[in-house]
């Protein structure tokens, strides 16, 4: 799992190839300890947060995806399509820098970020707090965007009702086998960059035959988020969700 909150008390160190070890089973239990406390903690703080937005009648969606893969563009268009169907802000989380919140609110928006720093994910405290900070209005949609990559955030719930897998072509096809658990806590993947699909090399059957293979349910959309193809779709999908009574905190 990500390293920066369970590494601090394991007792693992580094030979100079980059890769830490953990030799005795004394250390291997402390790690697997503090790692399962780190996500219990998370899944009781993200529990709090969908008591928190379904009280509010808030529809919370996090979108996960490699860097780069069009998670950005594709809330530039979306908040500008939806706008004027229901209120929509943004949580946008990036290790460094405020440029993507920069972005949606120059598409007319309201934005947070959060910096992680060091961390490759966003957790449910992080999302807590912006949730307070930004106090999304009764009846809106909330869309956050987490820190780019396939592996950490599949295990973080951060109390949303769906987390939105962003593919894109030019990533390769084989992206499902290879990272599973982020398909597997998807509800529904955008296929990304379509209009790149006659320059680069990838295998839509193959694409399709990987993610019905570690998650028969999901569903996949494939757009451009630069040209608008497929986007119907994905905002058919959203006004489902907003639709759909939000689940009560337990
Ligand atoms: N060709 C093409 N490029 C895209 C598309 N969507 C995003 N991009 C480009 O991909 C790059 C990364 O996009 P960005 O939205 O910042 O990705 P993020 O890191 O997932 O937020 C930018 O240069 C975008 O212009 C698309 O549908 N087609
Ligand atoms: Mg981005």
């Amino acid at each position: 799992m990500c390293k920066p909150n369970a590494d601090e008390h394991s007792h693992s160190h580094h030979h100079g190839n980059g890769h830490p070890h953990t030799h005795d089973a004394e250390g291997q239990t402390t790690r697997v300890r503090v790692e399962r406390d780190v996500l219990d903690k998370n899944d009781r703080l993200a529990e709090y947060n969908r008591g928190w937005l379904a009280g509010r009648s808030v529809l919370a969606l996090n979108l996960v995806s490699s860097p780069g893969a069009g998670k950005t563009t594709l809330l530039e268009r979306t908040v500008r399509d939806l706008a004027a169907e229901f209120p929509v802000s943004v949580i946008e989380g990036d290790q460094e820098t405020d440029r993507d919140a920069q972005r949606i609110r120059a598409a007319g928006c309201r934005a947070i970020q959060i910096n992680t720093g060091v961390a490759c994910h966003l957790d449910a405290s992080m999302v807590a707090r912006a949730l307070s900070e930004l106090a999304p209005v009764s009846g809106s949609v909330v869309f956050v965007e987490n820190v780019g990559n396939l592996v950490c955030p599949a295990l973080f719930d951060l109390g949303e009702r769906a987390k939105v897998v962003v593919c894109s072509v030019p990533e390769g096809d084989d992206k499902p086998l290879k990272y599973p658990h982020m398909f597997r806590a998807g509800e529904i993947v955008l296929l990304n960059k379509m209009d790149l699909l006659a320059h680069v090399p990838f295998n839509l059957d193959r694409f399709l035959d990987g993610v019905r293979a570690v998650n028969s349910e999901l569903r996949v959309i494939p757009i451009s988020a630069l040209h608008g193809d497929g986007l119907a779709d994905w905002y058919d999908w959203i006004r489902d969700q907003v639709a759909r009574p939000q689940r009560a905190a337990i």
